[in-house]
């Protein structure tokens, strides 16, 4: 069972689509383990960026994530990684495919409204940046239920 780190991000809070973007995690068949609704300050905002530091659009996305409150999540699930940023799309949603969260909703690489983890090492990671053990909560597929 996998973990991913979701950002919904300013521009998707901004626009009211928090419940179709967790709708569609959700209907995919993700379960959603923690969350919360944060504004990001600089310091977080460059450790969670932190492999993109030094590139030409590293300020303006650093600006762009800090401005006002995103939702953070934890999705669960078998392959959660992966099956999260194909429901994504690709990073530029000029690019990516109708019927993906970007395809559908963003035109603009810089507003792209969603973040992913990009691989289980990195989820793990910024999991960590995000959320404490205490914030996270535990489910049992084959239970059907929460645990503790
Ligand atoms: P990802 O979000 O699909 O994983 P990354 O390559 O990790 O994409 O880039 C992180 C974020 O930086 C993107 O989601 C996007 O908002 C922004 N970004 C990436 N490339 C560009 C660019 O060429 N111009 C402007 N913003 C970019
Ligand atoms: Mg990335």
């Amino acid at each position: 069972m996998e973990r991913s780190l979701v950002l919904i991000k300013p521009n998707a809070v901004q626009r009211d689509l928090v419940g179709t973007i967790i709708s569609r995690l959700e209907r995919r068949g993700l379960k959603i383990v923690a969350t919360k609704m944060l504004q990001m300050d600089e310091s977080l905002a460059h450790r969670h960026y932190a492999i993109h530091q030094g590139k030409a659009f590293f300020n303006e996305l650093v600006t762009f994530i800090t401005a006002s409150p995103i939702i953070a999540a934890i999705f669960e699930g078998e392959n959660a990684v992966d099956i999260i940023r194909r429901t994504m799309g690709e990073t530029d949603p000029a690019k990516a495919n109708p019927g993906t969260i970007r395809g559908d909703f963003a035109i603009d690489i810089g507003r792209n409204l969603i973040h992913g983890s990009d691989s289980v090492e990195n989820a793990v990671k910024e999991i960590k940046l995000f959320f404490s053990n205490g914030e996270i909560f535990e489910y049992s597929r084959e239970a059907d239920k929460w645990i503790g």
